[in-house]
């Protein structure tokens, strides 16, 4: 598997967690989670940019990147309980969406056949499509349940002619039979879209969305218990899908495509937020 390396900024590994060559099976076996880098932001329909988003979540931390982020509050180092390992990124040419996207399945297909668990490091929402689909392919096709933190629906059909973007992974792993609509859970949609054309889409497809108005009014613990119970019901394995731009864009102005609401009330669309 070919890595970027040093491509968007020093090759360093998750909170110098170990480094592991994904083509080293006895490696790979022993692994019970694998940090995977998906830099790609040719799927973005507004700023680009998050190709660097693996390198910056790994760099972020200030403290001793020494593999080891004890829990005061579990009383538990998931870094050294768990066996963690970071495999670099997937080398994901943002230009050529439908050869990035095959290579990082055949990635995440691979280590979930291993019985490791991928956290993706993104990139744009674009990877949720091949990252459920690798899932799928080695856990059992139909039998993966999502839960999709997001202020969009991303149940898109087309933008710009294509069929691939940021916009459509939920619909295309629905289409696909990746994923049962019925297993598939949405939290946290607030603001302008989608119209009505997509909202019967997914209507159809008994997808079940906890829009910010009903979060706000029920509370979002009860939602949430409800969420994870659909999601687990008749599947085999959950996949768990989060956009930062379902936080308060005060908490991450500089995402691509943010959704700037207070409890999905009001309604505004900032195409140049600071950053
Ligand atoms: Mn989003």
């Amino acid at each position: 598997m070919t890595r970027y390396g040093a491509q968007f900024g020093p090759n360093i590994t998750f909170l110098g967690i170990p480094a592991i060559d994904v083509d080293d099976a006895k490696a790979l076996a022993a692994a019970d989670v694998v940090i995977v880098g998906a830099p790609f932001d040719g799927g973005t329909s507004f700023r680009a940019g998050a190709r660097f988003g693996p390198s910056a979540i790994r760099g972020t931390d200030y403290l001793p990147h020494d593999g080891s982020r004890p829990s005061l509050a579990m009383r538990t180092d998931g870094l050294k309980e768990l066996n963690v390992v970071d495999m670099g990124d997937v080398e994901m040419f943002s230009g050529d969406a439908k050869t990035a996207c095959e290579s990082l399945e055949k990635v995440i297909e691979k280590i979930s056949n291993a019985n490791a668990i991928p956290i993706v490091l993104g990139g744009d929402h674009t990877i949720t499509w091949p990252d459920v689909t690798g899932v799928a392919k080695a856990r059992g096709w139909g039998k993966v349940g999502v839960i999709h933190f997001d202020a969009h629906a991303d149940t898109g059909d087309i933008t710009f002619g294509s069929l691939i973007g940021h916009g459509h992974p939920m619909r295309q792993l629905i289409e696909s039979g990746a994923c049962r609509g019925d297993r598939f859970i949405q939290i946290g949609l607030r603001g302008y879209w989608p119209e009505a054309e997509t909202l019967k889409w997914m209507s159809d497809q008994k997808m079940r969305s906890y829009e910010m108005t009903e979060i706000t009014a029920r509370g979002f613990e009860i939602c949430l218990d409800e969420a994870i119970k659909l999601a687990m019901t008749d599947c085999d394995a959950i996949f768990l899908s989060v956009d930062v731009d379902v936080v308060d864009p005060g908490s991450a102005p500089g995402t691509g495509t943010t959704c700037a609401t207070r409890n999905g009330c009001g309604d505004w669309f900032a195409p140049f937020p600071p950053c």
